[in-house]
């Protein structure tokens, strides 16, 4: 075969290659994570439909591309037609594109209400009793109004996550780093805030990437089917944060909720022993002046930023439950 011949055709055959194998290097290879949780499931598949578009417009496109070149392609004794203007061509490319957009926004705003609303949880999910579980200041609920409402904190460089306890005092709520452990069938709605510069929260197989920004409560959610119980979904901060950004990773891991209730009871125990030491400690250099600063009357330390049991965490955690 002629070699002017065989480069376009080498082309559109590994093109031809390219697409017909992506689909088996892997599912989610050209369209987003899935499968942890419906939204995420919903704009998977609304990326399927835009793609499935693109790639009818793009061989339809490069396919006229190609016969052109191939059948007007240059002779010796031929003239090439003069062709100007061509009202009807014309037209239908404008309105096809027309077309073609109105499709695309039509089948998004179809899905955009599932991506985002959250549903209510289900039957075998975590028993959620009025207002116990529940923030009181949420732009969106599920339909019952309630859900397991976790704030998310992105601080540099970590994630902090703060469980409801159902009181008003948010000194005593349960909270964890890096990993989240939520119940599944369990509508978890996400307050996203960021406490130092603009981090963006982001676990690619349980729905969008939401920004968290400081002085900004943004709202995401998720509901891990039941069959995901045991599963550890992975991700990481999606906005350049600093210099460890990279180093800022999330967890979210997927229990029953008889395990979840077991996790909560558990860490607050373990939180409450951390605080009592600590307190002990303190006491303890205060009796023997070792601790500069240490004369402040005890009890008296609202923020409770003093001797936090965890290092790097904001203030104001967990301190004097009692
Ligand atoms: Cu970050």
């Amino acid at each position: 075969m002629h070699r002017s011949r065989l480069l376009p055709l080498t082309l559109l055959a590994s093109l031809v290659g390219l697409l017909v194998a992506a689909p088996l290097a892997g599912a989610d290879f050209l369209t987003p994570e899935s499968g942890g949780s419906s939204n995420a499931d919903d704009i998977d598949t609304l990326y399927k439909y835009v793609l499935a578009v693109a790639i009818v417009v793009f061989v339809g496109v490069e396919g006229v591309l190609f016969y052109s070149l191939r059948k007007f392609r240059a002779r010796k004794g031929a003239v090439a037609a003069q062709i100007r203007g061509n009202t009807r061509l014309e037209i239908g490319w404008t309105v096809g594109a027309a077309l073609v957009l109105v499709v695309l926004a039509t089948l998004t705003f179809i899905k955009l209400g599932d991506i985002r609303n959250p549903p209510n949880s289900g039957p075998d999910g975590l028993e959620l009793a009025d207002g116990t579980l529940v923030a009181n200041t949420k732009e969106k609920l599920p339909p019952n109004g309630k859900s397991l409402d976790i704030e998310v904190n992105g601080q540099q460089y970590v994630w902090r996550y703060t469980y409801p306890d159902g009181d008003q005092n948010q000194l005593n709520n349960v909270f964890a780093y890096e990993e989240m452990v939520v119940p599944v069938e369990t509508t978890v709605t996400l307050d996203i805030r960021a406490q130092d510069v603009a981090h963006s929260w982001w676990i690619p197989a349980l729905g969008g990437k939401m920004d968290a920004v400081p002085g900004y409560t943004n709202h995401t959610w998720f509901k891990i089917p039941a069959s995901k119980a045991g599963q550890t979904f992975r991700g990481q901060c999606a906005e350049l944060c600093g210099r460890n950004h990279a180093n800022m990773v999330a967890r979210v891991r997927a229990v029953t909720p008889q395990e979840f209730e077991r996790y909560l009871a558990q860490r607050k125990a373990d939180i409450q022993a951390a605080n009592q030491a600590a307190e002990r400690q303190r006491r303890e250099q205060e009796a023997t002046g070792g601790q500069p600063g240490g004369n402040a009357p005890q009890g008296e330390n609202p923020t409770g930023e003093s001797n936090n049991p965890v290092p790097g965490s904001p203030g104001g955690t967990n301190e004097d439950e009692r």
